[in-house]
């Protein structure tokens, strides 16, 4: 069964350290959840995520519906066990996917009518029918299908899809049969704090187990972007872990934590690593520089992942310039590997009463790109 318990409250901000309990294991807050689309994190493996740190990634309902479908799904007894990653997971519901991936067709009251971005077939998608995929999936973690608002939006627009994301959760929160699957409200209301109230109060007045704050990075300015999450976290239940979704850098999720944020997920260390851009405690930086031919040094002194344990920069640049597969799976380690280092050290200096030191730290360390 899911819980969540409150561990640490920090006193100089709102960050928590705290523990999700699922059918599939624990999980420490703040957490990063890689990206798993499709039901694999790409270019690692479930051996190379362990020791990464993840303790838990997510899948995307949208895709796993298209491929493999939820009769594979279910025949494997749900991802989890499909993938051998056999730990948490948790799902979105498809809502955002369909309305940045998919061509498509009409939004109606009941639901999104929408063609498949691989083979361009007609498909549909409603608030139950998202509960019955993510059911079939399995998730210890499920999402309410959501109508992800387009930035910018009219005050207009954005009220009449707060309230239709609101209607749309009660109805996946009837359709709902399996009891050991935690189900998150999300929070929707643009860049609008009225309409964060609105949707904030609509959701929690119907009851989650979680609340997801959507329709942030989409386009709004950064600093906007962090007035209104911190605004949204401080209008939800205390006990209930918070989850900003699709976000962000490390700047980010430094800040977010400290705005009440309990669960990020992104895909930009596992995309940038595929590019060859690198992340460390010092700032980013590409691989494929040319001054780094002959470096011997690790990509981050600070990190002990398996790649900097093993590998110099004038290596991995060797492989990247050579396009060796290699590469990119080294590259993901480590990235990943160093966004967990974030949250988990985030999650220490909570416990250790001293976020708010080591979060300005890491900020300026941050800003000193090198
Ligand atoms: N809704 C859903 N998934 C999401 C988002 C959202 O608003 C975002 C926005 N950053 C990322 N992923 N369902
Ligand atoms: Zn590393």
């Amino acid at each position: 069964m899911f819980s969540f318990d409150i561990e640490y409250k920090d006193s100089e901000t709102s960050a928590r350290a705290g523990r999700i309990k699922t059918p599939h294991g624990e999980i420490e807050t703040p957490i990063f959840m890689p990206v798993g689309t499709v039901g694999s994190v790409k270019a690692l493996s479930p051996e190379d995520l362990n020791n990464a740190g993840a303790q838990i990634i997510l899948g995307n309902t949208y895709h796993l519906y298209l491929r493999p479908g939820t009769e594979v799904l279910k025949h494997f007894g749900g991802l989890a066990a499909f993938s051998s990653w056999n730990k948490p997971t948790l799902t979105d519901s498809g809502g955002f996917q369909v309305f940045s991936l998919a061509e498509l067709n009409k939004i109606t009251e009941d639901g999104v009518s929408f063609k498949s971005h691989l083979d361009g077939s007609s498909l549909y998608l409603n608030p139950e029918k998202s509960i019955e995929i993510q059911e079939a999936i399995g998730s210890d973690i499920i999402m309410s299908f959501d109508e992800c608002i387009p930035y910018p939006a009219t005050y207009e627009y954005v009220k009449n899809s707060v309230d239709r994301t609101a209607r749309w959760a009660l109805r996946g929160k009837n359709a709902k049969k399996r009891d050991e699957q935690a189900l998150f409200g999300i929070v929707q209301g643009g860049i609008y704090e009225d309409m964060r109230k609105r949707s904030a109060e609509q959701l929690t007045s119907i009851g989650f187990d979680g609340y997801s704050i959507g329709g942030l990075s989409v386009g709004e300015e950064i600093s906007t972007m962090y007035e209104i999450c911190g605004y949204t976290a401080s209008l939800l239940p205390q006990d209930k872990p918070r989850y900003l979704m699709g976000v962000g850098t490390p700047e980010d999720i430094l800040t977010c934590i400290g705005l009440g944020v309990d669960m990020f997920d992104c895909v930009m260390p596992t995309r940038n690593a595929r590019n060859g851009t690198l992340f460390t405690s010092s700032g980013k930086f590409s691989i494929k520089r040319a001054d780094l031919a002959f470096s011997d040094e690790k990509i981050d002194e600070n990190c002990s992942c398996y790649t900097c344990r093993n590998f110099s920069r004038g290596y991995l640049r060797h492989l990247y310039k050579a396009g060796e597969i290699l590469a990119l799976r080294l590259n993901s380690i480590h990235n990943i590997s160093f966004y967990l280092s974030i949250v988990k050290n985030s999650r220490n200096a909570v416990k250790e009463g001293k976020f708010k030191s080591f979060q300005q730290e890491m900020l300026y360390r941050l800003k000193n790109n090198n």
